[in-house]
């Protein structure tokens, strides 16, 4: 048994849609529901040492709020933008703002697909992108993630 409390927190924030995860276009998403997915990035996050809470909303400004609300309380982001990641210029200026490492994830390979799908605001103010392994995108981000902290805790003060 991990003690959360000792452990880093970072936050899985989804957008909008996500929560019809499993639901449609499963040939696209995949067939894991939302609910499933969070579960799996605690479990996931917890083999790595970090506590991962998780939220989502449809709505840009709920997306604004969330992540300027974990900045008191969160070392990073792991940030599925939905379709937001082509057009808010809003969610850039907020992890910009928050200053905490964002890695983007998608579960689909955006540059394969529309072109209107390949460019990101978010990416400007990201550490790293993952997209294009489905629900693996979030594993594979919570596994950049830990490393990037423990090598920014290891280069403190050198
Ligand atoms: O591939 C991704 O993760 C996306 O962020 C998903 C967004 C899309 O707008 C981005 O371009 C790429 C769409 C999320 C919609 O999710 C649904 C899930 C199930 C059924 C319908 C929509």
């Amino acid at each position: 048994m991990v003690n959360s409390a000792s452990m880093t927190s970072i936050l899985v924030l989804n957008g909008p849609n996500l929560n019809l995860l499993g639901t449609r276009e499963p040939d696209i998403y995949g067939a894991t529901t939302l609910a499933e997915l969070e579960e799996l990035c605690s479990g996931w996050g917890e083999a790595l040492g970090l506590a991962v809470s998780c939220a989502q909303s449809n709505h840009e400004g709920e997306l604004v709020d969330a992540l300027q609300a974990a900045r008191a309380t969160h070392a990073g982001f792991i940030v599925n933008a939905g379709a937001f990641t082509h057009t808010s210029i809003a969610l850039l200026d907020a992890i910009r703002g928050v200053a905490l490492p964002t890695i983007e994830v998608h579960l689909s390979n955006i540059h394969g697909r529309e072109e209107f799908r390949h460019h990101s605001y978010i990416a400007q103010a990201a550490i790293g992108v993952v997209a294009g392994f489905g629900i693996d995108s979030y594993r594979l981000a919570l596994e950049a993630m830990a490393r990037h902290l423990s090598s920014a805790s290891s280069n403190a003060g050198a």
